[in-house]
């Protein structure tokens, strides 16, 4: 702690230009005469990255210094994106920088364009986490992100004849510059074996694990700048590699071969993301990926604790872990190892210190997605954990039973599902071993106690607490949306840059002509910007005058991007019937990924591409109606379409969204939001206004009555025609020529079960698209709601989710 600061680096042009051409040379290589593009970005970023690497080492001090207590956020995924511009805009060095390139007659835009996407993850869970990790270093929270160093990331999605095609992602072909191995920092993780167990001379058990497999986790660290640099926190991603990465016996042998058979068995554990979202991945490597992140993580943690503090009862005093979803689950039983067969705690004071320390997000109660693992399969890969599980739920059972809960209730909190084949419940699991367990809006709060947990609930009243997700404004608005900033800071002053909450004197300009108009030109610029994309990345011309309307998010038959589809079908057949009508032009705009195995998904996609040729294609439409399902749909496009929105579709079957994310982008930078009642729609509703949001269709409570009537939604669907007419154009072939039967999976589901109630909400959900026709052609109004929008955003900034954390759950200060 006493060493000497570095002296604060110079951060003007001419200095970083100076840096630029030093890293250039030095470090890349490179001559200036013959660098290309790709060696211009790479010395940019380490010019940057020296900068950041000084707010770093002071943070790392500061909360040594401090024995400040670290929140560690264990997450299977971060979708990061890219980090240039978030590190150059936190730390003040966008102009600088952009002045020290042009005087090289670099452009910044084209450079940092080529910067790859980290894509650690699937979509909003991934993303959170995230923005988790910039909002915990802008409040001035010592903090870890602990996940893994997929060497390939979420798959690139090429369409080919409207179909979807996964080809692999490699974000680390070039290198990584952002990232600093840290081979020092390596522990071991086994996995198999038996369980040794001896009597020990009080009459207890000593449990000793012969683990028949071991690999080594090596720490990969990234540093995560937060806003003016006032903290810079790790983000510690673990790769895998054999203990003895080629085995010299082998080698010698002569066996090349097998001698790199264990580093390729070893490396299998972080070589890709599994690309499935909200529904199941039960594959014995992903619970080897599990385990392998959570085991290396805690051992880190721990170690760095004793290190520090010298014994493990203060544990909850100075470390926090979340755990974001089900995922790392393990970790409740992984702690308890370390602490009772490592440590030698007695299990009561290790159970004390292992809920006091741990708490856990919910993220998804769509059955599908809670997973479970089978008992056979744990218990092979994991017998010591198995039996620590069985030691949890027998205490469990046991209090529960002394509350006098009936069988059914204790089948329903039980780690162990009995139903079928047994399986260990890993959502049981976290809340079993956690003094917090949080939903991600009010909604979905409420649900999990009635739906999932309400037998765990009953058991421990206090322990479910909401956490209404957030989203970083620095990215999502200050570095996506430049021209609605300079709007903004124009209008207000620049304090909204470091409090949010003053967004709200925005309302003040919502009915100002003058302000209106800026705020339309803005729209535009950044309109004009998405349209250039769509004719480069797929040749198709739209027009910025029509209206933008949204959807993008990950392809969920629940999210019902069908319905949008169904409705836009629907609207082709008006225009074409009745030409003599005033129609508002739109442009309807999807983007999203499909599991690869998620064949309904898989459809959807390929019926937006399909209807978007035929509709943008027919002269009758006269351009009032074009659909654009843009390719490989990530952080780094989503940047460039949400500031370019004027309509978000946020549609999902109410009660199945436990929260979105997006929703929350699109309405700070001004778009007007379609709707159902569902996730944090609710909140944005009742932070906007009603008035400036356009909700339709059934509730969540609506929903659960209908399934539980038993709906039918054959006769809907005969009392709705202009639905019915649209899934006859589909059965006809009038988007699949020569192929009628294409949609065939996807129309039998809606007449048959139709789950996610697209057909009920049908008519509903026209009605409220002809309102918001309705609104787009009084532009005045349009624009004040627009506004309003941005104006009563602050509260779903991350930050203030983040505080929420750290008051209500974690205990630590924050700014
Ligand atoms: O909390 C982040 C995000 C929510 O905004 C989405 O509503 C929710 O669907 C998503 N959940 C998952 C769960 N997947 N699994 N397991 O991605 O979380």
């Amino acid at each position: 702690p006493d060493a000497p600061k570095p002296a604060p680096r110079r951060t003007d042009a001419a200095t970083l230009r100076a840096e630029i051409l030093e890293k250039l040379a030095y470090t890349v290589g490179k001559d200036p005469l013959v660098a290309r593009d790709h060696d211009w970005l790479a010395a940019t970023i380490h010019a940057v990255r020296d900068r950041v690497i000084d707010h770093w080492m002071n943070s790392t001090r500061d909360a040594y210094a401090k024995s400040a207590k670290r929140v560690y956020y264990f997450s299977l995924e971060f979708l990061i994106g890219r980090l240039l511009r978030d590190a150059m805009s936190n730390l003040g060095l966008v102009e600088p920088v952009t002045q020290a390139l042009k005087s090289l007659n670099v452009d910044l835009d084209l450079v940092e364009a080529l910067e790859p996407d980290a894509a650690l993850g699937n979509g909003g869970l991934g993303r959170l986490a995230a923005c988790f990790m910039e909002s915990m270093a802008s409040v001035d929270i010592p903090a870890y992100g602990y996940g893994i160093r997929y060497q390939h990331g979420l798959f690139k999605q090429k369409i080919k004849d409207g179909q979807q095609i996964e080809l692999p992602e490699d974000w680390l072909a070039h290198g990584n510059p952002w990232e600093f191995e840290r081979r020092e920092a390596a522990y071991d993780i086994s996995f198999g074996g038996r369980v040794e167990t001896v009597e020990k001379d009080d009459n207890s058990f000593k449990h000793t694990w012969r683990p028949s497999e071991t690999v080594q986790a090596v720490a990969f660290d990234t540093p995560i700048a937060g806003w003016r640099g006032k903290r810079v926190n790790t983000l510690r991603l673990w790769s895998a590699q054999a203990l003895d990465p080629i085995r010299l016996d082998a080698f010698n042998r002569g066996d090349h071969v097998g001698a790199l058979a264990e580093q390729n068995r070893a490396e299998t554990i972080t070589q890709v993301l599994y690309p499935s979202d909200s529904t199941e991945a039960g594959q014995e490597l992903r619970l080897r990926q599990e385990y392998f992140f959570v085991s290396a993580s805690l051992q880190d943690l721990v170690r760095r604790h004793l290190k520090q503090f010298g014994a493990l009862e203060s544990l909850p005093d100075k470390v926090a872990i979340q755990l974001n979803d089900t995922h790392p689950a393990v970790a409740v039983a992984e702690l308890m190892r370390i602490l009772v067969d490592l440590n030698g705690l007695d299990w009561d004071a290790a159970w004390a210190l292992t809920t006091a320390s741990i708490s856990y997000t919910n993220h998804t109660l769509l059955p599908e997605a809670l997973e479970t693992w089978p008992l056979h399969l744990f218990e092979r890969l994991l017998p010591r954990h198995m039996q620590i599980i069985y030691a949890i739920n027998a205490k469990l059972l046991q209090e529960a039973r002394a509350r006098s809960a009936s069988d059914a209730q204790l089948a329903s909190l039980s780690l162990i599902d009995e139903h079928g084949g047994r399986r260990v419940r890993m959502g049981q699991l976290a809340f079993a071993g956690s003094h917090k367990v949080n939903g991600v809006s009010g909604l979905h709060t409420e649900l999990m106690k009635t739906t999932v947990f309400r037998d765990l609930n009953d058991l421990f009243p206090d322990r479910i607490t909401n956490k209404t997700n957030g989203i970083t404004p620095r990215r999502w608005l200050f570095q996506a949306n430049d021209g609605l900033t300079r709007l903004i800071t124009d209008a207000i002053g620049d304090k909204v840059l470091d409090d949010l909450d003053s967004l709200t004197e925005l309302n003040r300009f919502a009915g100002d002509a003058g302000f209106q108009q800026r705020f339309a030109e803005v729209k535009r610029a950044n309109k004009i910007r998405l349209a250039r994309e769509i004719q480069e990345r797929m040749g198709l011309k739209v027009d910025p005058s029509a209206m933008f309307d949204v959807q993008v998010k990950r392809i969920h038959e629940y999210k019902r991007q069908l319905l949008n589809i169904l409705e836009a079908i629907s609207v082709y057949n008006q225009i074409r019937s009745h030409p003599e009508k005033n129609w508002v032009p739109r442009v309807k705009i999807f983007g999203g990924k499909a599991a690869a195995s998620y064949w309904q998904a898989k459809l959807i996609i390929r019926l937006a591409n399909d209807v978007a040729r035929v509709v943008n294609a027919d002269p009758a439409v006269r351009g009032l109606l074009k659909v654009a399902f843009i390719p490989n749909y990530n952080v780094s496009l989503a940047e460039v379409i949400v500031p370019a929105a004027d309509l978000s579709e946020q549609i999902s079957t109410a009660g199945m969204e436990a929260s979105g994310t997006g929703n929350m982008k699109f309405a700070l930078n001004g778009a007007l939001t379609i709707g159902t009642l569902d996730g944090a729609n609710v909140e944005i509703r009742d932070h906007v206004g009603a008035d400036n949001i356009v909700i339709f269709g059934m509730t969540a409570e609506e929903v659960a009555q209908r399934r539980a009537q038993g709906y039918d939604p054959r006769s809907v669907i005969e009392a709705t025609p202009e639905l019915k007419d649209v899934l006859d154009m589909m059965r006809a072939g009038i988007f699949s020529p020569g192929e009628p039967d294409r949609y065939k999976g996807l129309i039998d589901v809606l007449y048959g079960s139709d789950w996610f109630l697209v057909a009920a909400d049908f008519a509903a959900y026209t009605k409220a698209q002809r309102q918001v026709d309705d609104l787009w052609s009084e532009p005045q109004r349009w624009h004040d709601k627009a506004i309003r929008n941005t104006a009563n955003m602050a509260w779903f900034s991350a930050d203030r989710t983040i505080r929420d954390y750290a008051r209500e759950i974690w205990t630590v200060p924050s700014m």
